[in-house]
């Protein structure tokens, strides 16, 4: 079966393959598939690089992959029988129970056989003389469609950082490309059968939000030895992590509703409130005693301590205190614990880690930490890795790098626009979209969860299921009011890239060399990415463009604004919907 098989029935794609191609079957791509196939009728296509569903929750499986969100928030609101049929086993959710949720999922609205596995797209281009989106991938094939729809995730290109003996992964493989002859694995693409620790000595590269997962439970799963390379300390709170038990599940579902609405509603895409304006006026102590509940109840409430934590330096440096005076606390070698306090940016100008037992482990006999912030990896060597100063030996090296967030899976595709212009082309001095969901000169393209949108600075389900539920209902506007092509004029982009720059000028993030800030990856554009004005202001933003019959949007309907002949490709809204 190639992706040229058409499989779905209905839909009324005329000239092209498919009304509607989705790259990706994580959480956003299954349901957009659902809504685009099942409510409007459209013939649609998932195209995924992988052979199963799950998106990040498919790649990320090293030891300690777990949500950092709330298991009963971290989920798609819109079914009620999946609401009602699943329930999570702990607090935050484990990798492969994720994985497996949305297995459930997938079968529930029986969307596997909508999706071509194990394909990758190679390219995605706009024809002008046909308006529709022209669709290549690795097995040689090519489909047309009228929507091309991204919903690759945010964080799903593997950074490898650029040491010498390294040169990425081995075609087809878990196993990095490299001169070293022992095991070498990065994070985000890890081997899928067990990795076996015990009695090795093994390397840790990276301690952010992955890092800080993976560290304690390689440490206690037998490595003989574990030393961690740590370029820059982070502020890690603990998750608390527990069981989820039948009266905390009676609670949660009497109500269910009430909760995930809240989450709707709010900053982050979390029902929490939060708790105070400032710290501004509080003594040091006085924010201690406030922040010691919250820290003990753990997880992202801290975070949302004060309001004003991301945009007043004073409130965030008590915060801050507070969070390295925990560090000091609990690592036994004074020496050591300094070297694990951030002082170089502010608590969650950098994505703010959860941990379990993450300072404990540095207790351990087994467990040492080399700082290389002032002394760098230089190279992967036969026997192991070499800073400027000093030559390391291991039996296994593990990369917990990170991505190339936020638009280094949209780059990789090769998608070009009019005038067969690249995204990569466009966006060479950062990321231009109009909303976080579309770009000038690329028509009928929608990019779930893009750059200058919410996503990561938010509860990812909840700011998927506000792209994925906009994108539907722009799509059947389109279909009733016979419209061929849609487009974000550049003048709406150019405002909108503006107020996302303005708003994050606001805050602290700007100060921090984050991923948010492009800053992780040599040579990209230092530029705020996502959109940091809040999940709910954002939300009641799209959602009145869409009021505003798209508002910013060119609207093209007649066959001759195309410059093409022929027959139009017309689609139609089932009927009853
Ligand atoms: P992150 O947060 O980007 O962390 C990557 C880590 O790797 C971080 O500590 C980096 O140090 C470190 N790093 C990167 N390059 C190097 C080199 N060359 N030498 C030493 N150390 C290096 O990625 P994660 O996978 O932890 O988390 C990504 C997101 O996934 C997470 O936030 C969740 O949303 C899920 P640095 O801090 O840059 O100095």
């Amino acid at each position: 079966m190639s992706v040229s098989d058409k499989q779905t029935e209905g839909g009324t794609a005329g000239e092209t393959d498919y009304d509607a191609i989705i790259v990706g079957a994580g959480f956003s791509g299954l349901y957009q598939l659902h809504l685009l196939r099942d409510k409007l009728g459209l013939s649609v296509k998932v195209i995924e690089k992988a052979d199963d569903v799950g998106g990040t929750w498919y790649w990320n499986r090293y030891p300690g992959a777990r949500c950092d969100s709330e298991s009963h928030i971290y989920c798609y609101s819109f079914n009620d029988e999946i609401l009602d049929e699943w329930e999570w086993s702990e607090r935050y959710p484990e990798q492969p129970e994720v994985l497996e949720y949305l297995r459930f999922a997938t079968d529930q609205l029986n969307l596997r056989s909508d999706i071509e596995f194990e394909t990758e797209v190679t390219s995605a281009a706009f024809d002008e003389n046909s308006g529709t989106w022209q669709i290549s991938t690795d097995d040689g094939e090519t489909v047309t469609s009228q929507f091309f729809i991204t919903a690759v995730g945010c964080l799903s290109e593997p950074y490898i950082p650029d040491f010498e003996g390294i040169e990425g992964f081995k075609d087809g493989s878990y196993h990095l490309d490299t001169v070293f002859e022992g095991e070498a694995y990065h994070t985000g693409k890890w081997p899928h059968d067990p990795v076996d620790f015990e009695g090795k000595d093994v390397a840790v590269i990276g301690t952010g939000a992955t890092g800080i997962q993976a560290i304690p439970e390689i440490a206690k799963e037998g490595a003989r030895t574990l030393t961690i390379f740590q370029r820059t300390p982070n502020y890690a709170v603990p998750a608390r992590n527990r069981p989820l038990g039948d009266e905390d599940w009676e609670e949660i579902q009497a109500n269910y509703r009430k909760i995930l609405d809240s989450a709707h509603d709010s900053g982050f895409g979390m029902p929490f409130s939060v708790g105070r304006e400032t710290a501004e006026d509080m003594t040091q102590e006085e924010v201690e005693e406030f922040l010691e509940p919250r820290w003990k109840e753990g997880g992202f409430r801290l975070l949302l301590s004060f309001e004003d934590l991301v945009v007043n330096s004073e409130t965030n440096e008590k915060v801050s205190q507070f969070l390295r005076d925990k560090i000091r606390e609990t690592v036994e070698d004074p020496e050591l614990a300094e070297k694990l306090v951030p002082t170089d940016h502010y608590y969650a100008t950098k994505r703010p880690p959860l941990h379990t037992d993450y300072y404990k482990t540095y207790n351990r006999d087994n467990v040492s930490l080399v700082d290389v912030d002032e002394d760098p990896i230089e190279r992967i060597t036969s026997e192991g890795l070499e800073t400027g100063e000093t030559s390391y030996e291991f039996d296994m090296i593990i990369l917990a790098t990170g991505f190339d967030a936020m638009t280094g899976t949209l780059l990789q595709m090769d998608i070009r626009g009019r005038d067969g212009l690249t995204l990569d082309e466009k966006w060479a001095d950062g990321p231009l979209t109009y909303l976080g969901l579309s770009v000038h000169g690329f028509p009928n393209m929608f990019t779930i969860t893009g750059p200058q949108s919410p996503s990561v600075l938010s509860n990812m389900p909840v700011a998927i299921e506000h792209h994925v539920e906009w994108v539907s209902n722009c799509i059947e506007y389109l279909v009733e009011n016979d419209v061929k092509l849609l487009e974000p004029t550049k003048a709406a982009e150019d405002a909108w890239t503006a107020h996302n720059k303005e708003v994050a000028d606001q805050t602290l993030y700007p100060t921090a060399d984050s991923w948010y800030m492009n800053e992780n990856i040599p040579d990209k554009p230092t530029v705020f990415t996502p959109y940091i004005g809040g999940v709910d202001v954002y939300h009641g933003i799209i959602t009145e463009v869409a009021e505003k019959e798209y508002e910013g949007f060119e609207l093209t309907e007649s066959i001759n604004d195309l410059g093409r002949h022929g027959d139009q490709p017309r689609l139609s809204v089932m009927e009853g919907d």
